[in-house]
């Protein structure tokens, strides 16, 4: 094997690395929950032949889907899924394991272990981040299943669509960077609040005129149209990254969590991979008028 085939084998085993999750992330307390287990890929190069879900006291598996390929065997408090006889799975493979569970505990990030053979090879996601702390940077995490009361439940399954967020590259020394994207609300939502872990403090703005000025300032809860998207953009609204702890590097992806209140006043929050860029993406006009000066 010559050097260059090393590397790209090797950079395969990172990327290889991703993670075990469930869909949704969320459960309501009391109520069934409906869903997969999410298998991105075999263990590097190796294909999966087991996946071992273990669950906590309080959650109990109800009933696992038959899934093509594979057999199942289910416990209350571990679900199985083996590879059937005469099937010859491949290392690409990616797997949803449907699968119902009964959530009985109290509202709280409820971790559950998996095990993926692959093989003789087996991965434990298994590592659980300190409580309030992201899995962000762990090898092979735990999985997590948000169990929520019932209105948080509801606020977080009706919370707004997000998407082309994006965020503008900042030089060195910058001390502010802007978060644009757009908002589409399923029911009367206001956005109230933003933060991120590269900036000491995030809120969101608006642009107003101020004389013949336009300045920007802090918006407090903003009223998100329903069924209408709300753009965040240059020159308008935007999330105000302050006190960045490092420059936003085009090329690079920041984490930014946008919270939201309903009409009841409970709040859901929605994190975000925000791609970092120099433009904003397509090539629509800035804009704007000189937002990130305060
Ligand atoms: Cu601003």
């Amino acid at each position: 094997m010559n050097k260059t085939l090393l590397l790209s084998s090797l950079a395969f085993c990172g990327a290889a690395s991703a993670h075990v999750g469930i869909d949704p992330p969320v459960a309501e307390t009391g109520a069934p929950w409906n869903g997969v287990v999410r298998i991105g890929h075999g263990c590097d190069a190796a294909a999966t032949t087991a996946v071992e879900l273990k669950l906590p006291a309080g959650v109990t598996a109800v009933r696992a889907q038959a899934k093509a390929g594979w057999q199942v065997a289910l416990t209350p408090q571990q679900v199985t899924w083996t590879v059937a006889p005469g099937t010859t799975p491949d290392a690409k493979d990616k797997g949803d394991f449907p699968l119902e569970l009964r959530v009985a505990s109290a509202p709280a990030a409820t971790w559950l272990t998996a095990v993926q053979r692959c093989g003789a090879t087996a991965v434990e996601w298994s590592q659980v981040p300190a409580p309030g702390a992201s899995t962000e940077g762990m090898k092979t995490p735990a999985v997590l299943l948000q169990v929520m009361a019932a209105p948080e439940a509801a606020a977080w399954r009706m919370r707004p669509v997000v998407e082309n967020a994006w965020a503008r590259a900042t030089l060195p020394g910058q001390p502010t960077g802007g978060a644009y994207m757009r908002i589409t609300a399923k029911e009367p939502t206001q956005l109230v609040g933003a933060s991120s872990p590269v900036a000491g403090k995030a809120e969101v703005h608006e642009m107003k005129l101020e004389g013949d000025v336009m300045r920007m300032r802090a918006a407090g809860a903003i009223e998100l149209p329903v069924g209408k998207p709300f753009e965040l953009k240059p020159g308008g609204h935007h999330v105000m990254l302050q006190e960045l702890k490092q420059p936003l590097a085009a090329g690079s992806t920041v984490p930014v969590t946008l919270v939201f209140r309903n009409a009841r006043g409970v709040e859901s929050r929605t994190e975000l991979r925000v791609p970092v860029t120099a433009q904003p993406p397509g090539g629509a006009p800035a804009g704007g008028h000189g937002e990130h000066k305060h």
